[in-house]
């Protein structure tokens, strides 16, 4: 039997990452498209860190290149397209709105333009955000909560979209899009606020740091592991018909509990160490996620399985063993 081909964009990504993991140990055939750097190589520390970078094929692409992402899609031929490139940090995209409409939001475009005129029978997962919920009007957020987006990040997000929404409705495409609220892990970029605590916390703990400075602290996330949501996102194209699905764990947690949780599993107390700096505020803020995950249960089953506390603890100590690692 031909192998399963899969073709993921974000493959440098955490998510890219994890979620090509998965599909090698389901035996597809995985194809990454990587923007080309002047740097030697691509940037594979993620997939090195999984142990299969040798397992994935890289094919030089952009998200912003249409002619090129057709190339890619005519060749590959893939039973199945996860988006997952993005300009992802929602605090620079106040600083670059329009790289990231463009990348975030017109890329999600091409790439349905590509797998339309090339492998329209392709199934395709678009990867939206909890961010397009942003100034929140329910408490829990469902996929009937209406959006009002907060950052031109969550903007761009929520034409990526309605985008795929529209392309199923009008062409008939199997795509899904997957609000996945946050997710993170070791391999997570150090500028998101988790790993930002988690690296503080191993490299106070080391020595090599005296002092962690933060934004809003009040804010409350919805955090699961991402190896739980790159799960959602195959479940999502496994299923007959393509739906939207929120992601999430039920749970909500401030910024400051997080940075609690982090700080006593490296043996510290977080008020001897952390400040307060205004640099890290945002122009405007989501207060407080929590996502309702029930229709992807009911659908087809998934559930997080990786608590909070414990993906603190697995990213401190990675940290730690990193820095340790570097001193040594
Ligand atoms: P990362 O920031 O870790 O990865 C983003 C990826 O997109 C990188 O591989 C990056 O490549 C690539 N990329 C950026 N711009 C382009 C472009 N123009 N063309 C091609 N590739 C590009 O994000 P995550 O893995 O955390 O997230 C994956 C996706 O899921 C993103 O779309 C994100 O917005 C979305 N999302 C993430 C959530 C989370 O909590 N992690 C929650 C909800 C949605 P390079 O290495 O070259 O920079
Ligand atoms: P978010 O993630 O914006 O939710 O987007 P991030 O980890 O950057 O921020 C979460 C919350 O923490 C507050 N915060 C700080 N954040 C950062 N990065 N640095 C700080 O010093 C700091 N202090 C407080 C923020 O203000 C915010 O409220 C992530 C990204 O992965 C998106 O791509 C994705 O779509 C959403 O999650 C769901």
């Amino acid at each position: 039997m031909t192998k399963k081909c899969a073709v993921i964009t974000g493959i440098t990504g955490q998510d890219g990452a994890y979620l090509a993991q998965l599909l090698l140990g389901k035996g597809y055939r995985v194809i990454g498209v990587v923007r080309r750097s002047s740097h030697y190589g691509v940037a594979t520390h993620r997939l090195d860190w999984l142990g299969i970078s040798d397992q994935v094929e890289m094919i030089d692409g952009d998200l912003l290149d249409l002619s090129g992402l057709c190339r890619i899609i005519r060749d590959a031929k893939p039973d199945e397209v996860y988006n997952l490139a993005a300009q992802s940090f929602v605090k620079t995209s106040w600083d670059q709105p329009v790289l990231t409409s463009q990348s975030t939001g017109v890329g999600v475009v091409n790439m349905l333009e590509a797998v339309r005129l090339e492998a329209p029978e392709a199934r395709f997962y678009q990867a939206s955000s909890s961010e397009m919920y942003g100034l929140i009007q329910e408490p829990m957020q469902s996929e009937t909560t209406p959006f009002y987006p907060r950052s031109p990040y969550a903007v761009a997000k929520l034409m990526g979209h309605w985008m795929t929404v529209n392309y199923r409705e009008s062409f008939g495409m199997h795509a899904s899009s997957g609000i996945l609220f946050n997710h993170e892990s070791p391999l997570r970029g150090l500028e998101f606020v988790t790993r930002k605590v988690t690296d503080a916390a191993a490299r106070i703990k080391l020595g090599l740091a005296d002092e962690l400075r933060m934004g809003n602290t009040d804010a409350k996330r919805d955090w699961g592991h991402a190896k739980d949501y790159v799960r959602a996102m195959w479940m999502m194209l496994q299923q007959d018909v393509a739906d939207d699905y929120v992601v999430a764990t039920g749970r909500t947690t401030s910024v400051k509990d997080l940075i609690d949780i982090a700080f006593s599993h490296a043996g510290l107390s977080p008020e001897q160490y952390v400040k307060l700096d205004p640099a890290f505020l945002r122009p405007a803020e989501v207060d407080v996620l929590l996502g309702d995950a029930s229709k992807a249960k009911k659908a087809f089953g998934w559930e997080a399985e990786i608590g909070l506390e414990e993906m603190v603890r697995e990213m401190v100590d990675a940290d730690l063993a990193r820095h340790r690692q570097r001193q040594a």
